[in-house]
């Protein structure tokens, strides 16, 4: 008797937020749970992942204001190709000020973030996201909280992680999910992804620090992966990517045929 409900099961619960429905969805169809996190400098090297590998992933996510090089084509195109392959696109901008702030940076600056990014991402120290949802929710966009981080020494941890998940549930209808290290809620409505993964389990030189697909999809009870330099410093990128997909699906069926 399964325990869990499965990615599909989910998709079709009747509280859930129609963009993780779909992302929920997209990972049963595809067979991924793998989010791409395409931390580049060259927005065609970024339209170019996309493309290559595109069918390999649930979520592309992006730091658009670090690009150093940005075709004006460059959010159109990106869209064609979520399209085309069938991925959620994910602006990681950590939004993290006062409402009429975020409000603005969000709707337009340089990049109009709302118009394009189907998720974006926000730290929950403002207590609230009711700038952005107020420009997301009509669009149907959704936005990920920041509970917990996957550097050393974190301030994101016990009774913030707590208050973050509260705060989440009383916007369910604009917070899809999490950043986090592992599976914080049991409510099956919220998207659990977790940052700081390479295939061997270390840190890199500054305060990152990374675990495996199988610790944090079979053991920590994550739903999505996100994984950058494990990919794009790989010899073979698309090989790599592949191999990211295939692990971290596995543990997830493994974990929920227990
Ligand atoms: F919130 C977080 C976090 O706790 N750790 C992270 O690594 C976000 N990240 C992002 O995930 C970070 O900004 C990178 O974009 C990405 C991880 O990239 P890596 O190359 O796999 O370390």
């Amino acid at each position: 008797q399964k325990l869990e409900l499965s990615y599909a099961d989910r998709a079709k619960l009747p509280n859930i937020h129609p963009l993780a429905s779909k992302l929920l969805r997209i990972m049963d169809e595809k067979q991924s749970n793998l989010c791409l996190s395409a931390d580049v400098i060259s927005g065609e090297e970024v339209l170019q992942l996309a493309d290559s590998l595109g069918p390999q992933i649930c979520m592309l996510k992006t730091h658009v204001e670090f690009l150093k090089r940005c075709p004006v084509s460059f959010t159109q195109r990106l869209q064609a190709l979520a399209e085309k392959h069938n991925f959620l696109i994910f602006d990681d901008h950590n939004f993290a000020d006062t409402e009429n702030t975020v409000k603005d940076h969000y709707e337009g600056g340089l990049y109009y973030i709302s118009s394009w990014s189907h998720i974006v991402s926000a730290h929950a120290v403002p207590g609230l996201v009711k700038g952005l949802s107020d420009v997301g929710k009509p669009l149907g966009r959704g936005c990920l909280l920041r509970a917990e981080m996957s550097t050393q020494g974190s301030l994101a941890t016990g009774e913030y992680t707590k208050a973050v998940i509260k705060m989440a549930e009383e916007q369910s209808d604009f917070v899809i999910g999490f950043i986090c290290g592992s599976k914080i809620t049991e409510r099956p409505e919220f998207i659990h992804m977790t940052p700081g993964v390479q295939m061997q389990a270390g840190g890199d030189a500054l305060v990152q620090q990374y675990t495996t697909p199988e610790d944090v999809i079979h053991n920590k009870c994550s739903d999505v992966i996100i994984v950058g330099r494990g990919v794009l410093q790989a010899p073979d990128r698309l090989k790599a990517a592949e191999s990211y997909r295939k692990s971290a699906w596995d543990a997830y069926t493994k974990r929920i045929s227990q």
